[in-house]
């Protein structure tokens, strides 16, 4: 499998995805300051031109949560989605979109300052995404199933860039939340080879 990838970028929570699945892949660099995600050779992995991506033999596929949920379905032996036909599933499959079309927007309306409308827009508004990811990690340690999952990897890696940029405060139960995730070897894998890419493309 290669992953296209840029240091700094959402590309990070992909590595981290590939540190918990334990499979073989390779890092492909798109370098995003050249411009190379609007290369043609790239455009054939993803049309959209933008990090992460994936290909898999025949199989291309880009966007976080849609890679999460190939990968989590690609090796359902490492059990980090629910099986298709386990009750989680439903929950799991709802987790997966919140992160790209809830709570991104919303914390970007909050950021800009941005007048809300909780009716009219699908995330609601920053209170209401925050209240119903608060009630989640209230009720367990993961999101769905007692066991950590891609939708932890992909939500947790979300809250934790906006922690790392003020935007949220690591307040309970997010803050033990983020601890949990960090905490994780994958994790610490994917940050050591971060750290490596920064260091060797001179981006410190
Ligand atoms: N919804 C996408 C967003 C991907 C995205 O915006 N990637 C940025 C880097 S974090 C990018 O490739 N930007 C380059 C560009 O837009 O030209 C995902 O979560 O994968």
């Amino acid at each position: 499998m290669k992953l296209y990838y840029w240091p700094k970028t959402r590309s990070f929570r992909l590595m981290w995805a590939m540190e918990e699945l334990g499979e073989p892949y390779e890092l492909v660099r798109v370098d995003l300051s050249k411009g190379e995600q609007h290369e043609p050779a790239f455009r054939a992995v993803n049309p959209f031109g933008k990090v992460p991506a994936l290909s898999d033999g025949e199989v291309s596929v880009a966007d976080s949560g849609a890679i999460l949920l190939y990968l989590g379905d690609r090796f359902p032996e490492k059990a980090l989605s629910p099986a298709l036909s386990a009750p989680e599933r439903g929950r799991y499959l709802q987790w997966m979109f919140f992160p790209g079309a809830c709570l991104e927007p919303a914390a970007i309306e909050k950021v800009m300052g941005l007048p809300t409308n909780t009716m009219m827009r699908g995330w609601g508004d920053w209170e209401r995404v925050l209240r119903h990811i608060r009630e989640a990690l209230e009720a367990g340690p993961w999101l769905v199933g007692g066991a950590f999952t891609f939708a932890d990897l992909y939500l947790g890696s979300t809250l934790d860039t906006l922690i790392r940029f003020n935007v949220l405060a690591p307040e309970p139960p997010i803050g033990e939340y983020i601890e949990r995730l960090r905490a994780r070897p994958a994790y610490r894998r994917a940050c050591a080879i971060e750290d490596a890419e920064i260091k060797a493309l001179n981006l410190g």
